[in-house]
């Protein structure tokens, strides 16, 4: 038997693409031109095929990952006689992850090699010798539905399972018309059982609201899908905890209505949301665990050195993080210019890739707007985010008497792998801290 690894073959212009369904599991046996992936683009739904038949162990890839041409999906054990019928391409096995497997590479009969060379199809390879897989029962195994990407899709937009569909097309295959009859029957059984949202979790229910009145359907703006996509996945992926808390900004109120000439001098329009960012910097920097990331695998911290910061910015489409950076090295001026300048971009829907990326924390502020505490949704993979709400003024007692004073409330949301209950009220009140008095934003 040899072992073989499966990497993810060319795939066009992608070189990022968000692996939506993993089609295997590890001992599962499968066949020829399975799907074991399902890759999705901005553009496009594609699944991956197997390119040879045998079973799967040592699997790396996950949901939610982000592959490209040439990562290691997993192992697969195959029958020599399937090894030697199934087209490889050696350029492939030179990507490939070094593995055990890969270290058996030159076992490889010279047979397979010309395959590699004679072919433009297929994955990698690598060998060693055992038993011959053993024919696959796709559909009982659980692993493997034969469906097309339009199909897949289709489903999970109806949070349809498709080990729970009957397939009616040739070989099996799972057809449009299977989900929407299953959909149906579901319906009309009143059950949801078999009705999921992704992630094992329940859905909610299927329901014909025009059954009750008139009703209209508006397609959601493609920024609203693509936000939507991200804020569900860091909500069932991350364990939030919010600390809400509030600070005294009396007095960086009355230095901001002081700056206000020579801010309008400047070409900028100061609002507290700057001093929020540098109090907030200086709060990771005195906190590095906020200004990190998991690792993929979650078994290690990636501190980040540098304090770029995501702004959520509301637009007429959804909502948009574009991300100022290094926070840390510019003056309260050009942070104003920087935020004047994204938030124009995100609602003018004008937004680079690169405005977008390489954020360490957000801040969503709804201050101008109003409420009084809320509670953020981590900006995965950051670790932390802070909501900030409207400022009011109230009485504060100082030991002698009440005084009015601003009082804005923030709340920070964290990631509680990451950060203790301890600690992410040690960050607020910090950041509380530095916003109540400004100077020490200059120690
Ligand atoms: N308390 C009291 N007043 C506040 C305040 C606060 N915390 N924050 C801002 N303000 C005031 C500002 O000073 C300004 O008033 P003046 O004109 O009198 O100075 C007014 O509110 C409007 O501010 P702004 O919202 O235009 O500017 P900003 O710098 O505070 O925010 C931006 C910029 C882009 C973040 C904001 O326009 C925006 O889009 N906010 C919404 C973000 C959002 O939707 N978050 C939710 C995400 S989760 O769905």
């Amino acid at each position: 038997m040899a072992k073989i690894q499966l990497l993810v073959p060319d795939i066009g212009d992608f070189d990022s693409v968000d692996v939506i369904e993993v089609l295997i599991q590890e001992g599962d046996q499968i066949q020829l031109d399975d799907s074991v992936l399902t890759l999705e683009s901005d553009k496009a739904t594609m699944e991956v095929p197997a390119t040879y038949a045998g079973k799967v162990s040592n699997l790396q890839v996950k949901v939610g990952d982000k592959v490209a041409k040439g990562t290691y999906i997993c192992d697969l054990e195959v029958a020599e006689a399937s090894e030697a019928a199934t087209p490889v391409i050696e350029k492939a096995v030179a990507q490939a992850p070094k593995q055990d497997t890969t270290s058996v590479e030159a076992e490889v009969t010279p047979k397979l090699h010309e395959q590699t060379h004679a072919s433009n199809v297929g994955l990698p390879i690598a060998s060693s010798v055992a038993n011959t897989p053993k024919p696959v029962n796709r559909q009982s195994s659980g692993a493997v539905h034969h469906a097309t990407p339009a199909v897949r899709a289709f489903a999970r937009v109806l949070g349809v399972e498709l080990t729970k569909v009957a397939g009616t097309g040739s070989k099996g295959r799972i057809l449009k018309s299977d989900i929407e009859a299953f959909v149906k029957s579901v319906m009309q059984s009143g059950s949801t059982a078999a009705v999921t949202g992704g992630s094992g979790i329940p859905a909610v229910p299927i329901i014909d609201f025009a059954q009750f009145g008139a009703i209209e359907e508006i397609e959601l703006s493609r920024i609203k899908k693509i936000s939507g996509k991200h804020l569900a996945t860091a909500w069932l992926n991350i364990p939030h905890v919010t600390q809400f808390d509030e600070c005294d900004i009396t007095d960086l109120e009355q230095f901001r209505k002081d700056m206000k000439t020579q801010a309008e001098k400047a070409g900028v329009k100061l609002t507290p949301l700057v001093f929020i960012m540098k109090a907030v910097v200086a709060g990771l920097k005195a906190f590095p665990n906020f200004n990190a990331s998991l690792s993929p695998d979650g078994q290690k911290l990636i501190r980040k050195s540098y304090f770029n910061i995501g702004i959520a910015v509301d637009t007429p489409n959804g909502l948009v993080v574009p991300v100022v950076r290094d926070v840390d090295q510019k003056s309260i001026f050009e942070l104003s210019r920087d935020l004047m300048e994204l938030s124009a971009k995100a609602r003018d829907g004008k937004l680079s890739p690169k405005d977008l990326s390489g954020g360490c924390f957000s801040i969503s502020s709804l201050g101008g707007i109003g409420g009084t505490q809320f509670t953020p949704i981590v900006n995965a993979p950051e670790v932390a985010i802070m909501g900030v709400s409207k400022a009011a003024m109230q009485p504060v007692w100082d030991g002698a008497a009440f005084q009015p004073r601003l009082i804005m409330p923030f709340s920070v949301s964290y990631d509680h792998r990451v950060i203790d209950g301890a600690e992410g009220v040690r960050f607020t009140q910090f950041v509380g801290q530095h916003l109540a008095d400004i100077r020490q934003l200059l120690l």
